[in-house]
């Protein structure tokens, strides 16, 4: 196996967790390269089902997990969670987990910044997961972020501290939220310091001393391509790029690295949060997709919304994520329905588009062009091979791909890590 990126190609919770989980028992190393703890994936292993958001998965298969760069570290966070799977019996240390020196810090301040701010947003509110995700983002590219390296130097830590309250207190303040104090966010990050800094070092040495010994990489997305602080339903998107050239950036490789780019798509689609969302479905069938998919958040419990394959959006995700291959999620969610209609096109005032314009006002005017297919009456649920599969669930898929321009190359068909067709 070349080395591999796993990237959403909607707009997340395609599965990629399981599809991630099947490709690290391959791997060597697993490494998260954007996002946060706004991420959640869900990894059924036997009898366990563990939650992760800021681990990378491979640690529960005993492989390396490397947080890089391109991630906004709530150090809070990460220390729960992995007091959380330490009971469950995993084991998390500097020996198996490594976080880049120069990862930016989520800090108490950024989620009551984003809480506060979707809160004044009222009815326009962006729908984030609250965890201060954008305005960690904010503050990095803005050169004020408090990053772990600077645990390690309690100077520049103040120095960086104080600045960082300077802006952010003035804009709490503003918003009639309460205010943080430099001395109690000193102390506790110092407290910090000494279980966080054994993790840290440069892992780009470690990366680039892996590909030599011919290691395999496995590149683990967060979010999805529509999310994608470019090339998604901006503003209705996370902070972070989600594409698959994020792998590079965000850990410290070259994009020569990144390898084969697999996109995960799911049989229908989803959304959570507020955006535009073409071929949402608020009637039952909706109702149905979202209660058979057990349609809830890993992270916030939310209610997803649902609706119909969007070919148009995947293959707009296929180009510019650049993804090469899709492994294709939850098809037995449609098993049984008499009749499946998957997007084709759009229709803009007298136009036929193929694809998503950018500007927001003709996002949320599109209207989805339709082409029906008979559906099938057998179970596709937990086949593990191609010829257990209805005729008319190989035709769907075989339509997908033309559709979308790429090979399907997986097929997952429960939460099951084993329930995988291996396509090509
Ligand atoms: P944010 O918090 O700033 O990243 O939110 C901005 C938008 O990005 C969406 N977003 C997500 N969409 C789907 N899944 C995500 N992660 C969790 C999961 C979601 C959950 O994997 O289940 O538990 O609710 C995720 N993270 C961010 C978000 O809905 C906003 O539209
Ligand atoms: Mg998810």
């Amino acid at each position: 196996m070349p080395n591999v990126a796993v990237i959403g190609a909607q707009w997340g919770d395609e599965g990629k967790g399981k599809v991630v989980d099947w490709l690290a028992s391959r791997a060597d190393i697993v490494v998260r390269f954007q996002g946060g703890h706004n991420a959640g994936h869900t990894l059924v292993v036997g009898n366990e089902t563990y939650k992760l958001s800021l681990l990378p998965s491979g640690v529960v298969r005993g492989k390396l997990g490397i947080i890089g760069n391109g991630v906004v570290l709530d150090p809070r966070a990460l220390l729960a969670e992995i007091d959380r799977v330490t009971a469950q019996g995993l084991e998390v240390g500097p020996d198996n987990l490594r976080i880049a020196e120069n990862v930016p810090l989520i800090l108490p301040l950024h989620p009551a910044l984003d809480r506060a701010r979707e809160a004044a947003r009222g009815e326009r509110k962006l729908g984030t997961t609250g965890r201060g995700i954008g305005p960690a983002y904010e503050d990095k590219v803005a050169r004020r972020a408090i990053r772990l390296c600077d645990l390690a130097e309690p100077e520049t830590l103040s120095a960086k501290l104080d600045e960082l309250l300077l802006h952010h207190n003035t804009l709490l303040q503003g918003l009639g939220s309460e205010i943080f104090s430099k001395e109690a966010l000193y102390a506790e990050l110092i407290d910090l310091a000494d279980r966080l800094l054994p993790f840290a070092e440069p892992v780009w040495q470690r990366l680039d001393a892996a590909r030599a010994a011919g290691q395999r990489i496995l590149f683990e997305g967060a979010q999805a391509v529509m999310l994608d602080v470019d090339h998604g339903t901006y503003p209705f998107v996370t902070s972070s790029n989600t594409v698959a050239a994020t792998a590079a950036s965000g850990s410290g490789i070259g994009p020569a690295a990144i390898g084969t780019v697999l996109g995960i798509a799911k049989a229908y689609t989803t959304r959570v949060g507020s955006g535009p969302f073409p071929t949402e479905l608020t009637d039952e069938t909706g109702m149905l997709l979202g209660d058979r998919g057990r349609e809830f958040g890993t992270v916030t419990g939310r209610r997803r919304r649902c609706g119909w394959f969007d070919a148009v959006l995947v293959r707009q995700a296929v180009k510019v994520g650049g993804i090469q291959g899709l492994a294709l999620t939850k098809l037995d969610v449609l098993d049984g329905l008499a009749e499946l209609k998957v997007c084709t096109g759009y229709r803009l005032g007298g136009e036929t588009l193929r694809h998503l314009p950018a500007a927001p006002g003709a996002q949320a005017a599109v209207t989805p062009i339709y082409e029906t297919m008979e559906g099938w009456s057998g179970s596709t649920r937990g086949a593990r091979s191609w010829a257990e599969l209805p005729a008319q669930a190989i035709k769907y898929v075989r339509r997908i791909e033309e559709l979308v321009e790429a090979p399907v190359i997986l097929l997952s068909t429960s939460p099951d890590r084993d329930d995988t067709i291996l396509v090509k």
